[in-house]
This record gives structure tokens, sequence and C-alpha cells, in this order.
């Protein structure tokens, strides 16, 4: 088991598009093991691959409560939506700073498991809103994007801020 570093926002890196595995090997595994353990520690409900600066489409999550659920998916894909639902989202990217962001309220997923198997799962809420969420850092996309420009400078200028003085 291995922590990484999250990359962090404006870091140009978060804009790279991902790329579909096509072998599930030891090695991804691996990496998904090692997200897992990063994301529980951050503490976060989600990580996707790019944000520890591996571009490949695999993303790993963790809604329940107990922290015991967790949730690999690789090369996922959303293959119906509906609805729509607005909450606050935050990103272990955007450290520090949440804001409403509007997403599908209800969508089925399909991806690989950890073994390589196929499987498909119906989302809705919290879970939905997450898959979303990580499926936007695959394809170099952060939730900031999707507020207004005034406020995603104001967080780009103080992250910089904040990491010059670190
Ligand atoms: O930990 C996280 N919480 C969260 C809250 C609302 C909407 C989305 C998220 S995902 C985030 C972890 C993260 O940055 N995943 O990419
Ligand atoms: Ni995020």
């Amino acid at each position: 088991m291995a922590l990484l570093d999250i990359l962090e926002f404006p870091d140009s890196r978060l804009r790279t598009v991902a790329k579909p595995i096509k072998n599930v090997t030891p090695k991804i595994r691996q990496l998904a093991d090692d997200m897992l353990q990063t994301m529980y520690l951050a503490p976060g409900i989600g990580l996707a691959a790019s944000q520890v600066n591996v571009h490949q489409r695999l993303i790993v999550i963790d809604i329940s409560e107990e922290k015991n659920q967790p949730l690999v998916m690789i090369n996922p894909q959303i293959i119906q939506q509906e609805g729509s639902i607005e909450s606050d989202e935050g990103c272990l990217s955007v450290p520090g700073y949440y804001e409403p962001v509007s997403r599908y309220s209800s969508i089925r997923v399909t991806a690989l498991d950890q073994n390589g198997n196929p499987f498909e799962i119906e989302a809705e809420e919290l879970l939905a809103i997450c898959i979303q969420h990580e499926l936007d850092h695959l394809d170099g996309k952060l939730f900031v994007d999707f507020i207004s420009k005034t406020k995603r400078q104001l967080i780009r200028k103080k992250l910089l801020k904040r990491k010059k003085q670190n």
C-alpha cells in the first residue's frame, strides 16, 4: 500500500484526458488499492486516477458511513441519465472550497471491476453525483468549471497563494 500525492487546481495536469485501460493487470489493482487508501486518509468519498497524475480511466468511490464499501470502476461509462439535482460539491484537488453544482439525479453506469469483470449499477443522489464528479476528472474537468469565472479565479488565486506559503 502507498499514499499518493493529489494534484491541486490550477495544475494543468488535471486537464489531461485519461485513456481507457486495456488490461486490468496487477499494477492496476495495486493502483486502485493505493487510491482507496489515499481517498480514505484524505478523507474523501471519491478519487479519480487523474488526481494522482495517472491518466488512465480508473475511479474509486466509497460513500458509506463506515467507509467499508469501496467501489472500483474501470472505464466507467454513463449509459442512461435522468433528472437533475443541485448540491454543494467539494474536491480533494480544490481543497477547502464548496460550491453548488447541478448534476443528473439518476444514472446507469457500466464499468469493469478490479478483476476485469463488467458490471452495471444504477446510482442516485450522492452516489450519482460522485460518479459524475469522478468521470469529469477523467475528462480533465473540475467542478470549478461549472461555477462563475469570478469565483473560479478567486479560488485559483487563493490556492496559488497558499501553495507559495507552503
Ligand atoms: O470527497 C469528496 N466529496 C465530494 C462532495 C460532493 C461532491 C463530490 C465530492 S467528490 C470529493 C472527492 C474528490 O475530489 N473526488 O474527485
Ligand atoms: Ni474531485
